[in-house]
Protein backbone atom coordinates (compact mmCIF):
# COMPACT_ATOMS: atom_id res chain seq x y z
CA UNK A 1 0.00 0.00 0.00
CA UNK A 2 1.74 3.11 -0.85
CA UNK A 3 1.63 6.31 1.25
CA UNK A 4 0.55 9.92 -0.03
CA UNK A 5 1.44 13.19 2.48
CA UNK A 6 -1.07 16.22 1.24
CA UNK A 7 -0.66 19.60 2.09
CA UNK A 8 -3.59 21.35 1.70
CA UNK A 9 -6.14 18.34 2.19
CA UNK A 10 -8.92 20.11 3.09
CA UNK A 11 -9.16 22.19 0.10
CA UNK A 12 -10.85 22.02 -3.13
CA UNK A 13 -7.80 20.05 -5.17
CA UNK A 14 -6.78 18.62 -1.38
CA UNK A 15 -9.93 17.13 -0.53
CA UNK A 16 -10.13 15.22 -4.65
CA UNK A 17 -7.07 14.11 -4.70
CA UNK A 18 -7.43 12.28 -1.56
CA UNK A 19 -10.68 10.52 -2.98
CA UNK A 20 -9.15 9.49 -5.25
CA UNK A 21 -6.42 7.97 -3.67
CA UNK A 22 -7.99 6.30 -1.12
CA UNK A 23 -10.16 4.35 -4.14
CA UNK A 24 -6.48 3.58 -5.52
CA UNK A 25 -5.81 2.05 -1.91
CA UNK A 26 -3.41 4.89 -0.71
CA UNK A 27 -3.06 5.31 2.72
CA UNK A 28 -3.11 8.88 3.01
CA UNK A 29 -1.99 11.95 5.37
CA UNK A 30 -2.20 15.36 5.37
CA UNK A 31 -1.95 18.73 7.09
CA UNK A 32 -4.79 21.03 7.81
CA UNK A 33 -4.01 24.64 9.76
CA UNK A 34 -5.36 25.15 13.18
CA UNK A 35 -8.27 27.52 12.51
CA UNK A 36 -10.71 28.60 15.69
CA UNK A 37 -13.69 27.06 14.28
CA UNK A 38 -12.49 23.42 13.98
CA UNK A 39 -15.98 22.33 12.72
CA UNK A 40 -15.86 24.39 9.25
CA UNK A 41 -11.90 22.84 8.44
CA UNK A 42 -12.61 19.58 7.45
CA UNK A 43 -15.58 20.37 5.48
CA UNK A 44 -14.36 19.14 2.23
CA UNK A 45 -12.96 15.61 3.66
CA UNK A 46 -15.76 14.89 6.53
CA UNK A 47 -16.99 12.10 4.21
CA UNK A 48 -13.52 10.69 4.26
CA UNK A 49 -12.94 10.56 7.96
CA UNK A 50 -12.15 6.94 8.70
CA UNK A 51 -10.17 7.09 5.50
CA UNK A 52 -7.69 9.66 5.88
CA UNK A 53 -5.08 10.81 8.60
CA UNK A 54 -5.18 14.23 9.12
CA UNK A 55 -2.26 16.08 11.64
CA UNK A 56 -2.11 20.06 12.29
CA UNK A 57 0.59 21.73 10.68
CA UNK A 58 1.92 24.72 8.98
CA UNK A 59 4.21 25.47 5.59
CA UNK A 60 5.91 27.59 7.84
CA UNK A 61 6.58 25.00 11.25
CA UNK A 62 9.83 23.46 9.41
CA UNK A 63 9.85 21.31 12.70
CA UNK A 64 6.89 19.51 12.36
CA UNK A 65 7.11 19.15 8.31
CA UNK A 66 9.94 17.12 9.35
CA UNK A 67 8.56 15.51 12.38
CA UNK A 68 5.51 14.03 10.29
CA UNK A 69 7.82 12.99 7.12
CA UNK A 70 9.89 11.09 9.57
CA UNK A 71 7.37 9.42 10.73
CA UNK A 72 4.74 8.87 7.99
CA UNK A 73 7.81 8.24 5.56
CA UNK A 74 5.35 9.06 2.70
CA UNK A 75 6.19 7.47 -1.40
CA UNK A 76 4.47 10.48 -2.25
CA UNK A 77 4.49 14.14 -1.20
CA UNK A 78 1.87 16.39 -2.76
CA UNK A 79 2.28 20.26 -1.53
CA UNK A 80 -1.09 21.96 -2.54
CA UNK A 81 -0.91 24.20 0.57
CA UNK A 82 -1.23 27.86 -0.56
CA UNK A 83 -2.59 31.47 0.47
CA UNK A 84 -4.47 30.55 -2.95
CA UNK A 85 -6.23 33.92 -4.07
CA UNK A 86 -4.41 36.13 -6.54
CA UNK A 87 -6.41 39.80 -5.90
CA UNK A 88 -5.90 38.59 -2.11
CA UNK A 89 -2.35 38.23 -2.34
CA UNK A 90 -2.07 42.06 -2.85
CA UNK A 91 -3.41 42.60 0.45
CA UNK A 92 -1.36 40.05 1.84
CA UNK A 93 2.00 39.85 0.11
CA UNK A 94 4.12 39.09 3.10
CA UNK A 95 1.94 35.91 4.05
CA UNK A 96 1.62 35.13 0.70
CA UNK A 97 5.31 34.64 0.03
CA UNK A 98 5.90 33.20 3.63
CA UNK A 99 3.19 30.15 2.56
CA UNK A 100 3.76 29.72 -0.95
CA UNK A 101 7.10 29.93 -1.52
CA UNK A 102 9.04 29.80 2.07
CA UNK A 103 6.69 26.96 2.87
CA UNK A 104 7.51 25.08 -0.49
CA UNK A 105 11.27 25.17 0.48
CA UNK A 106 10.19 23.98 4.08
CA UNK A 107 8.82 21.30 2.90
CA UNK A 108 11.47 20.93 0.01
CA UNK A 109 14.21 20.06 3.03
CA UNK A 110 12.02 18.19 5.52
CA UNK A 111 11.87 15.94 2.51
CA UNK A 112 15.30 15.98 1.63
CA UNK A 113 16.42 15.32 4.58
CA UNK A 114 13.73 12.74 5.76
CA UNK A 115 12.61 10.72 3.33
CA UNK A 116 14.66 11.61 -0.24
CA UNK A 117 13.42 8.64 -2.09
CA UNK A 118 9.79 9.94 -2.10
CA UNK A 119 8.58 11.52 -5.30
CA UNK A 120 7.39 15.53 -4.54
CA UNK A 121 4.41 17.22 -6.67
CA UNK A 122 4.53 20.76 -6.28
CA UNK A 123 1.14 22.81 -7.50
CA UNK A 124 2.51 25.35 -9.42
CA UNK A 125 -0.04 27.22 -11.50
CA UNK A 126 -0.67 29.04 -14.60
CA UNK A 127 -0.66 32.09 -13.10
CA UNK A 128 3.33 32.28 -13.19
CA UNK A 129 3.09 32.98 -16.96
CA UNK A 130 1.35 36.34 -16.18
CA UNK A 131 1.30 38.53 -19.26
CA UNK A 132 3.84 35.72 -21.28
CA UNK A 133 2.55 34.31 -23.80
CA UNK A 134 3.83 32.09 -26.98
CA UNK A 135 3.07 33.97 -30.21
CA UNK A 136 0.07 31.78 -31.20
CA UNK A 137 -1.65 32.63 -28.08
CA UNK A 138 -1.18 29.54 -25.73
CA UNK A 139 1.10 28.97 -22.87
CA UNK A 140 2.96 25.61 -22.16
CA UNK A 141 5.91 24.59 -21.00
CA UNK A 142 8.96 26.72 -22.48
CA UNK A 143 6.48 30.06 -22.58
CA UNK A 144 8.33 33.10 -20.89
CA UNK A 145 6.76 33.73 -17.13
CA UNK A 146 6.35 37.31 -16.11
CA UNK A 147 4.47 36.77 -13.21
CA UNK A 148 1.94 39.87 -12.13
CA UNK A 149 0.68 39.52 -8.83
CA UNK A 150 2.73 38.59 -5.49
CA UNK A 151 0.89 34.86 -5.69
CA UNK A 152 2.29 34.41 -9.38
CA UNK A 153 5.95 35.74 -7.96
CA UNK A 154 5.85 33.27 -5.18
CA UNK A 155 4.91 30.48 -6.98
CA UNK A 156 7.51 31.31 -9.19
CA UNK A 157 10.21 30.28 -6.92
CA UNK A 158 9.03 27.27 -5.69
CA UNK A 159 8.53 26.40 -9.39
CA UNK A 160 12.15 27.08 -9.79
CA UNK A 161 13.38 25.81 -6.39
CA UNK A 162 11.52 22.39 -7.32
CA UNK A 163 13.83 22.37 -10.23
CA UNK A 164 16.98 23.04 -8.43
CA UNK A 165 16.44 20.71 -5.92
CA UNK A 166 15.98 18.02 -8.73
CA UNK A 167 18.63 18.60 -10.38
CA UNK A 168 21.11 19.25 -7.06
CA UNK A 169 20.23 16.48 -4.97
CA UNK A 170 18.76 14.27 -7.53
CA UNK A 171 15.66 14.18 -6.28
CA UNK A 172 12.08 12.98 -7.77
CA UNK A 173 10.20 16.53 -7.75
CA UNK A 174 7.86 17.51 -10.53
CA UNK A 175 5.85 20.54 -10.96
CA UNK A 176 2.13 20.77 -12.77
CA UNK A 177 1.44 23.82 -14.15
CA UNK A 178 -1.74 23.86 -13.54
CA UNK A 179 -4.74 26.53 -15.65
CA UNK A 180 -7.55 27.87 -13.50
CA UNK A 181 -9.78 24.28 -12.05
CA UNK A 182 -13.00 24.57 -9.93
CA UNK A 183 -15.83 22.52 -9.06
CA UNK A 184 -18.52 22.53 -6.36
CA UNK A 185 -16.01 22.61 -3.52
CA UNK A 186 -14.53 25.87 -5.28
CA UNK A 187 -14.43 28.85 -2.83
CA UNK A 188 -17.27 31.37 -3.08
CA UNK A 189 -14.67 34.32 -3.30
CA UNK A 190 -13.10 32.50 -6.66
CA UNK A 191 -14.76 33.97 -10.23
CA UNK A 192 -16.74 31.24 -10.99
CA UNK A 193 -18.38 29.54 -8.05
CA UNK A 194 -19.04 33.31 -6.98
CA UNK A 195 -21.09 33.97 -10.13
CA UNK A 196 -22.98 30.48 -9.70
CA UNK A 197 -23.86 31.00 -6.02
CA UNK A 198 -25.12 34.55 -6.55
CA UNK A 199 -27.04 33.90 -10.18
CA UNK A 200 -28.85 30.91 -7.65
CA UNK A 201 -29.28 33.38 -5.16
CA UNK A 202 -31.08 35.58 -7.20
CA UNK A 203 -33.03 33.68 -8.47
CA UNK A 204 -34.57 31.97 -5.71
CA UNK A 205 -35.01 35.72 -4.36
CA UNK A 206 -32.07 36.01 -1.62
CA UNK A 207 -30.00 38.23 -3.37
CA UNK A 208 -30.27 41.43 -5.56
CA UNK A 209 -27.68 41.66 -7.58
CA UNK A 210 -24.08 40.84 -8.34
CA UNK A 211 -20.55 42.84 -8.03
CA UNK A 212 -17.35 41.26 -10.01
CA UNK A 213 -14.34 43.08 -11.35
CA UNK A 214 -12.98 42.75 -14.65
CA UNK A 215 -15.39 41.11 -17.04
CA UNK A 216 -12.63 40.60 -19.88
CA UNK A 217 -10.31 38.63 -18.44
CA UNK A 218 -9.65 35.01 -20.09
CA UNK A 219 -9.46 31.98 -18.20
CA UNK A 220 -8.72 28.57 -19.34
CA UNK A 221 -11.22 26.35 -17.24
CA UNK A 222 -11.48 22.64 -16.49
CA UNK A 223 -12.39 20.74 -13.53
CA UNK A 224 -10.17 19.63 -10.68
CA UNK A 225 -11.23 16.29 -10.55
CA UNK A 226 -9.71 16.03 -13.87
CA UNK A 227 -6.82 17.53 -12.28
CA UNK A 228 -6.19 15.50 -9.14
CA UNK A 229 -5.51 12.81 -11.66
CA UNK A 230 -3.03 14.54 -13.42
CA UNK A 231 -1.34 15.16 -10.42
CA UNK A 232 -1.09 11.35 -9.75
CA UNK A 233 0.22 10.28 -13.16
CA UNK A 234 2.68 13.08 -13.20
CA UNK A 235 4.33 11.44 -9.97
CA UNK A 236 4.16 7.88 -11.33
CA UNK A 237 6.21 9.13 -14.49
CA UNK A 238 9.27 7.38 -15.02
CA UNK A 239 11.19 10.41 -14.17
CA UNK A 240 10.10 13.98 -12.65
CA UNK A 241 9.32 16.51 -15.36
CA UNK A 242 7.20 19.54 -15.39
CA UNK A 243 4.03 19.90 -17.10
CA UNK A 244 1.34 21.96 -18.25
CA UNK A 245 -2.15 20.88 -16.73
CA UNK A 246 -5.47 22.95 -19.47
CA UNK A 247 -8.40 22.44 -21.45
CA UNK A 248 -6.93 24.57 -24.26
CA UNK A 249 -9.77 26.64 -24.44
CA UNK A 250 -10.59 29.90 -23.05
CA UNK A 251 -13.66 31.70 -22.14
CA UNK A 252 -14.01 35.83 -20.77
CA UNK A 253 -15.48 36.19 -16.89
CA UNK A 254 -18.39 37.56 -19.28
CA UNK A 255 -18.79 34.52 -21.09
CA UNK A 256 -19.00 32.27 -18.42
CA UNK A 257 -21.49 34.97 -16.62
CA UNK A 258 -23.49 34.58 -19.77
CA UNK A 259 -23.92 31.02 -19.49
CA UNK A 260 -25.32 30.28 -15.86
CA UNK A 261 -27.31 33.43 -15.88
CA UNK A 262 -28.75 32.38 -19.56
CA UNK A 263 -28.94 28.48 -17.54
CA UNK A 264 -30.97 29.53 -15.07
CA UNK A 265 -33.08 31.88 -17.18
CA UNK A 266 -31.62 35.27 -16.59
CA UNK A 267 -30.13 38.08 -18.46
CA UNK A 268 -26.68 38.74 -16.13
CA UNK A 269 -26.79 42.40 -17.48
CA UNK A 270 -29.76 43.21 -15.56
CA UNK A 271 -28.38 41.89 -12.17
CA UNK A 272 -23.97 43.37 -12.69
CA UNK A 273 -23.05 46.37 -10.99
CA UNK A 274 -18.70 46.44 -11.75
CA UNK A 275 -17.25 47.01 -8.54
CA UNK A 276 -13.46 48.53 -8.72
CA UNK A 277 -12.65 46.57 -5.37
CA UNK A 278 -12.58 43.64 -7.56
CA UNK A 279 -9.97 44.27 -9.33
CA UNK A 280 -6.29 43.57 -9.05
CA UNK A 281 -3.81 46.30 -9.32
CA UNK A 282 -1.77 44.53 -12.36
CA UNK A 283 -4.60 42.49 -14.00
CA UNK A 284 -3.41 39.21 -16.02
CA UNK A 285 -5.81 39.21 -19.68
CA UNK A 286 -5.36 35.93 -21.22
CA UNK A 287 -4.65 32.22 -20.40
CA UNK A 288 -4.54 29.68 -22.43
CA UNK A 289 -3.07 26.47 -21.87
CA UNK A 290 -1.61 23.85 -24.22
CA UNK A 291 -1.83 20.75 -22.85
CA UNK A 292 0.25 18.52 -25.66
CA UNK A 293 3.00 17.42 -23.52
CA UNK A 294 0.73 15.92 -20.84
CA UNK A 295 -1.36 14.48 -23.18
CA UNK A 296 1.48 13.38 -25.54
CA UNK A 297 3.77 11.54 -22.56
CA UNK A 298 1.28 10.78 -20.06
CA UNK A 299 -1.74 9.86 -21.79
CA UNK A 300 -3.70 12.44 -19.38
CA UNK A 301 -7.20 13.79 -21.18
CA UNK A 302 -9.84 16.07 -19.44
CA UNK A 303 -13.55 14.32 -18.78
CA UNK A 304 -15.69 17.01 -17.99
CA UNK A 305 -16.60 19.82 -19.98
CA UNK A 306 -16.77 23.34 -19.02
CA UNK A 307 -20.45 23.18 -19.47
CA UNK A 308 -20.66 19.77 -17.61
CA UNK A 309 -18.52 21.65 -14.63
CA UNK A 310 -20.83 24.69 -14.25
CA UNK A 311 -24.18 23.18 -14.56
CA UNK A 312 -22.56 20.65 -11.68
CA UNK A 313 -21.62 23.55 -9.63
CA UNK A 314 -25.00 25.21 -10.26
CA UNK A 315 -27.25 22.19 -9.45
CA UNK A 316 -24.94 22.20 -6.28
CA UNK A 317 -26.30 25.66 -5.21
CA UNK A 318 -29.57 25.05 -6.52
CA UNK A 319 -30.05 22.26 -4.14
CA UNK A 320 -27.82 24.04 -0.91
CA UNK A 321 -30.14 26.95 -1.22
CA UNK A 322 -33.34 25.86 -1.85
O1 LIG B 1 -11.43 33.06 -9.99
P1 LIG B 1 -10.31 33.99 -9.87
O2 LIG B 1 -10.14 34.69 -8.57
O3 LIG B 1 -9.01 33.13 -10.25
P2 LIG B 1 -7.52 33.55 -10.68
O4 LIG B 1 -7.15 34.90 -10.19
O5 LIG B 1 -7.38 33.33 -12.15
O6 LIG B 1 -6.65 32.50 -9.87
C1 LIG B 1 -6.99 31.12 -9.81
O7 LIG B 1 -6.36 30.42 -10.86
C2 LIG B 1 -4.93 30.36 -10.77
C3 LIG B 1 -4.42 29.57 -11.98
O8 LIG B 1 -4.18 30.48 -13.03
C4 LIG B 1 -4.53 29.70 -9.47
F1 LIG B 1 -3.20 29.59 -9.39
C5 LIG B 1 -5.08 30.53 -8.31
O9 LIG B 1 -4.75 29.91 -7.07
C6 LIG B 1 -6.59 30.60 -8.45
O10 LIG B 1 -7.08 29.29 -8.28
O11 LIG B 1 -10.36 35.10 -11.01
C7 LIG B 1 -10.49 34.76 -12.37
C8 LIG B 1 -10.69 36.04 -13.17
C9 LIG B 1 -9.62 37.10 -12.89
O12 LIG B 1 -9.15 37.67 -14.07
C10 LIG B 1 -10.38 38.17 -12.12
O13 LIG B 1 -9.87 39.49 -12.34
O14 LIG B 1 -11.93 36.62 -12.81
C11 LIG B 1 -11.77 38.02 -12.68
N1 LIG B 1 -12.82 38.53 -11.79
C12 LIG B 1 -13.75 39.44 -12.16
N2 LIG B 1 -14.54 39.76 -11.12
C13 LIG B 1 -13.02 38.21 -10.50
C14 LIG B 1 -14.10 38.98 -10.07
N3 LIG B 1 -12.37 37.35 -9.67
C15 LIG B 1 -12.83 37.25 -8.39
N4 LIG B 1 -12.20 36.37 -7.55
N5 LIG B 1 -13.87 38.00 -7.93
C16 LIG B 1 -14.55 38.88 -8.72
O15 LIG B 1 -15.48 39.55 -8.27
Amino acid sequence: MKKAFITGIAGQDGSYLAEYLVSKDYEVHGIIRRNSIPEHQELRISHLEDKVFTYYGDMNDPTTLSRLLGLIKPDEIYNLAAQSHVRISFDIPGNTVMTNAVGTLNLLEAFRKECPHARFYQASSSEMFGTGMDDDGYQREGTPMLPTSPYGCAKLFSYHIVRNYRKSYKLFASNGILFNHESPRRGSNFVTNKVVKAAVSIKLGLQSHIELGNMDAYRDWGHSRDYVRAMNMILNHSIPDDFVVATGMTRSVRDMCKFVFDYIGMNYEDYLKINDKHLRPEELPYLKGDASKIHHVLGWQPECSFEEMMIEMIDHWMRRLK
